[in-house]
């Protein structure tokens, strides 16, 4: 089964979760998003009252996750020091990245993710306000996996 990693920012800020949200219902028509609590409504309530002991156990978890996953996609508009670690980390597992931008008036992307597309397995594309089923269909086909998803 074609597995989806997606990253967003949480502790970095919630600003963009609704986006996340419409962004994982279109990431699950192509397979199974292994992170879909990103896009939750209620995920700021319950920041604080994370125990230390939770933090080991949330960042296993996630690790677990990425190893297994088919591709990872993030959204990295609202900087976080989580989706900048998962990304250096899927890089190393040689994982296939989309990274997805919405060029800002007064800041730039980093250049360490910017810097990191190749155009092969590292993909960062900007795109204003929504992402279409089109950028996914092509990037996905670009990011030449063993089997490119189709849209159900
Ligand atoms: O530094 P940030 O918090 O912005 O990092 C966000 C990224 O790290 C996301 O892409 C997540 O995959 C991961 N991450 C950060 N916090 C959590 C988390 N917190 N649970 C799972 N993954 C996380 C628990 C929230 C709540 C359900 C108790």
């Amino acid at each position: 089964m074609f597995t989806i990693y997606f990253c967003g920012s949480i502790r970095g800020g919630r600003q963009d979760a609704d986006l996340y949200q419409r962004i994982i219902k279109k990431l699950k028509k192509y397979g199974k998003v292994l992170t879909e609590f990103v896009g939750s409504d209620e995920l700021m309530g319950e920041l604080d009252a994370t125990l230390d002991n939770d933090e080991v156990k949330i960042h296993n978890n996630d690790i677990g996750w990425l190893s297994t996953s088919s591709a990872v996609v993030a959204e990295v508009t609202q900087p976080s020091l989580g989706v900048g670690y998962e990304l250096g980390r899927a890089v190393a597992m040689d994982k296939k990245v989309l990274c997805l931008y919405r060029p800002q008036p007064d800041k730039l992307l980093s250049a360490m993710i910017r810097g990191a597309n190749n155009d092969k397995n590292f993909l960062c594309r900007d795109y204003e306000e929504n992402p279409s089923l089109i950028l996914f269909s092509r990037t996905f086909s670009k990011l030449s996996l063993e089997s490119t998803p189709k849209p159900l």
